[in-house]
């Protein structure tokens, strides 16, 4: 007879092995948690989630044995004459203490997420992204060249092995391990380049540029969506990340020169001339 501590541990085991074999960032049976960090600040960001889960399941308990407590032992039944006890000088300080104690407790490394996740290491990439309605367009400034993101469509999305509605037909490439700068901004609304498994979601304003980063540390190629409401598309507008290795992103990024600068000699002229 398995016991039920057995089919838990037998649940987890294989919700855990689920979770592995179905890293790629596309909806999947049992998927309820985040999808497997693939950078510093998302693993980061999963730490603090789960000390923040530990706290709230431990006050959400506590409350529940003090209400369940309260219910049996004062109830009208159970205490017909209520005592006419007012204000615990100790309880009332210990209620005052206790929560500032425990958002104290949480401010120390909520603020040294933010700190990690602003502050930007030296970059070895940036990437430019530029929201449109609706559609991502990329500028590599480095290597200057420019080229548009285009969402496939269903059938050759299918043909291509993409997921539907998250494949592209250019995706964005970078490097494995080295510091991604994304830089982002918006040509028309307000959109938002997010990418859950590097932990990554910036909004992209017109007329401004804001600034993110990540580090992916496995190669793969990665799927993220516009998050701000930009429009009657908004959800039409994926975002796909290839990381390759070194060697691979520079035979990229060759080929990408020479691809690129004959598809769009604007935008190249423009950025050469700054
Ligand atoms: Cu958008």
């Amino acid at each position: 007879m398995i016991t039920a501590k057995k089919a838990i541990a037998a649940g987890m085991a294989g919700a855990s092995l689920l979770w592995a074999t179905q890293a790629l960032a596309v909806p999947h049976d049992w998927g309820t948690d985040f999808q497997a960090a693939a950078s510093p600040v998302m693993a980061n960001i999963e730490e603090f989630h789960r000390l923040l889960l530990y706290i709230i399941v431990a006050i959400s308990l506590f409350v529940l044995v003090l209400l369940l407590w309260v219910a049996v032992r004062y109830n009208q039944r159970a205490n017909p004459t209520p005592s006419k006890t007012h204000h615990n000088t100790l309880l009332e300080v210990a209620w005052t203490f206790l929560p500032v104690l425990i958002l104290g407790i949480i401010a120390v490394p909520s603020f040294r997420l933010l700190y990690f996740e602003a502050v930007i290491p030296q970059p070895d990439v940036t990437i430019k992204a530029i929201g449109k309605q609706w559609s991502w367009s990329y500028e590599y400034p480095g290597a200057k060249f420019t080229f548009d993101s285009l969402p496939l469509k269903d059938a050759d999305a299918a043909k291509a092995g993409e997921p539907r509605l998250l494949g592209v037909d250019n995706a964005v490439v970078v490097p494995v391990n080295k510091v991604i700068e994304v830089e982002t901004t918006g040509a028309d609304v307000i959109h938002s380049w997010a990418l859950p498994e590097m932990g990554v979601k910036m909004d992209a304003v017109p007329g401004r540029i804001n600034h993110t980063w990540f580090k992916a540390d496995r190669m793969g190629t990665f799927y993220g969506e516009c998050s701000e409401l930009c429009g009657a598309n908004h959800d039409f507008m994926p975002i796909e990340v290839k990381v390759v290795s070194a060697a691979d992103f520079a035979a990229w990024v060759a080929s990408a020169k020479k691809k690129f600068a004959s598809l769009d000699q604007g935008a190249t002229t423009q950025l050469a001339s700054r």
